[in-house]
């Protein structure tokens, strides 16, 4: 893991071009009253530290072609230890992250104007300002206060938000390995929960099976808020209630992935609460199919994100006028965007410690990013068809499908990660008449 941080940081340090640093952790959330949401790491810290530690910061000054790396942690307090768990302390912290010098984080703002000083610009994800700019500040302060001071001092700031983003982009052997344990534990997931789901049973019953399945094959967890949505549920982009119970003839769309060691896979699967499509069912699923399944041949070195989406939304266009729920021509539903009534987001997001991983779309000379070997991202076309839209024919109404993978870019193509998991629709139906047991830890 050293080598793998000493390459990051490496790489990270090349882009500051001279400029300091600095890094928050996360601080435990407030849930209610006295009490805290899980713990969940910073992913750009992490990215640069593989710590877990909250309330923690990370310099890096440059010095030359090298730089000191220096990071503050929470002291060792056999007190506090007993009632909220281990800390790392300063020894340990820098034998794991094997930075240059770890202090307590007492010492964070003594420390941060020397370490700061002799550098003109000052680099820090702007996106943290809340929690960064006031240490930065009181630093700053404290170097303007050395009026006779020779030695430079920070008079530029530097938003290294997407500096760090696009290097997070584009993924490292270690990290695909990550990413292929997260997507091997949602398969099973998403396996337990086409063959457990079925009329009378509810939303929520499958939400913790899979919840049970993430973290009793070792992940951490859910990646995001699981999406279990049942019926006309499946229309609303975001749910995440899933308190309803499971009627028949409904189709249930499940939006949910594992997160292991903080990388996330994001996977979403329509299918039959029953077991069986209707005939409407399976001939919209059809549709958003062929356009999944087309984008995963599209997508490749050279294309970007816009020109995927673009792809999609032809295919689901075609499919849509063939089963008459769009009218007219084709490339003028397109240009009027018309299609956003039924597919009204994107086909995909970049994906990695982030579900929505933190690159822009656009590269450093905001033109659209072209796919690179190593970048992660999701396809997933869907389709949305309003309960009361009288221009689509009856049977359609009220249905929605999404179909989504994750793929890390090959040298000729995409490679799909989550390939395993039931899609067809024969797959799929097979998929409902397992055992949900096979899949528990
Ligand atoms: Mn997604």
């Amino acid at each position: 893991m050293h080598n793998e941080l000493k390459s990051r940081r490496e790489k990270f340090i090349a882009l500051l071009d001279g400029a300091a640093a600095v890094l928050p952790a996360t601080s435990h959330q407030k849930r209610s009253n006295d009490t805290e949401f899980p713990f969940r790491q910073c992913s750009n810290f992490y990215y640069l530290t593989n710590l877990h530690e909250p309330d923690a910061f990370f310099v890096i000054t440059p010095k030359g072609k090298t730089a000191v790396t220096t990071l503050f942690v929470r002291p060792k307090d056999p007190a506090m230890e007993q009632w909220t768990g281990l800390r790392l302390g300063s020894e340990k912290a820098k034998e794991i992250t094997g930075v240059d010098q770890c202090f307590d984080i007492g010492d964070f703002e003594k420390m941060l104007p020397e370490l700061l000083a002799g550098h003109e610009t000052v680099a820090y994800d702007f996106y943290e300002s809340e929690r960064i700019w006031p240490s930065i500040h009181k630093a700053l302060t404290a170097l303007r206060r050395k009026r006779n001071s020779t030695e430079a001092r920070p008079i530029k700031t530097l938003d290294i938000s997407d500096h760090i983003g696009r290097l997070r982009l584009v993924k490292s052997d270690y990290e695909i390995e990550q990413m292929r344990k997260a997507a091997a534990i949602t398969d099973k997931a998403h396996r337990a929960a086409m063959a457990m789901s079925a009329p009378g049973k509810t939303e929520k019953e499958v939400h913790a099976l899979m919840e049970y399945i993430f973290l009793g094959h070792g992940g951490d967890g859910n990646a995001y808020d699981n999406i279990v949505a049942t019926g006309e549920n499946g229309l609303i982009l975001h749910y995440v209630e899933n308190d309803q119970e499971i009627k028949d003839g409904d189709t249930l769309l499940i939006d949910a992935g594992c997160q292991f060691n903080l990388y996330a896979s994001d996977v979403t699967r329509t299918f039959p609460a029953n077991g069986k499509f209707t005939d409407a069912q399976s001939a919209l699923y059809q549709v958003c199919l062929d356009a999944q399944l087309s984008c995963l041949n599209f997508a490749g070195p050279g294309k970007t994100l816009k020109e995927i989406h673009h792809h999609a939304v032809e295919v689901l266009v075609d499919g849509m006028i063939k089963l008459g729920i769009m009218k007219g021509d084709r490339d003028a539903l397109i240009k009027e965007d018309k299609f956003k009534t039924y597919y009204p987001h994107g086909t995909g997001h970049w994906l990695g410690l982030d579900v929505h991983d933190q690159s822009p779309y656009l590269n450093e000379n905001w033109e659209l990013t072209n796919l690179e070997k190593g970048m992660c991202f999701t396809i997933e076309p869907g389709l949305y068809i309003p309960k009361d839209d009288e221009n689509v024919p009856a049977e359609f109404r009220g249905l929605s499908v999404r179909i989504e993978d994750d793929v890390v870019v090959t040298k000729d193509g995409v490679e799909n990660l989550t390939s395993s998991i039931p899609k067809t629709i024969e797959e799929v139906e097979a998929a409902c008449a397992n055992d949900y047991k096979e899949y528990l830890p």
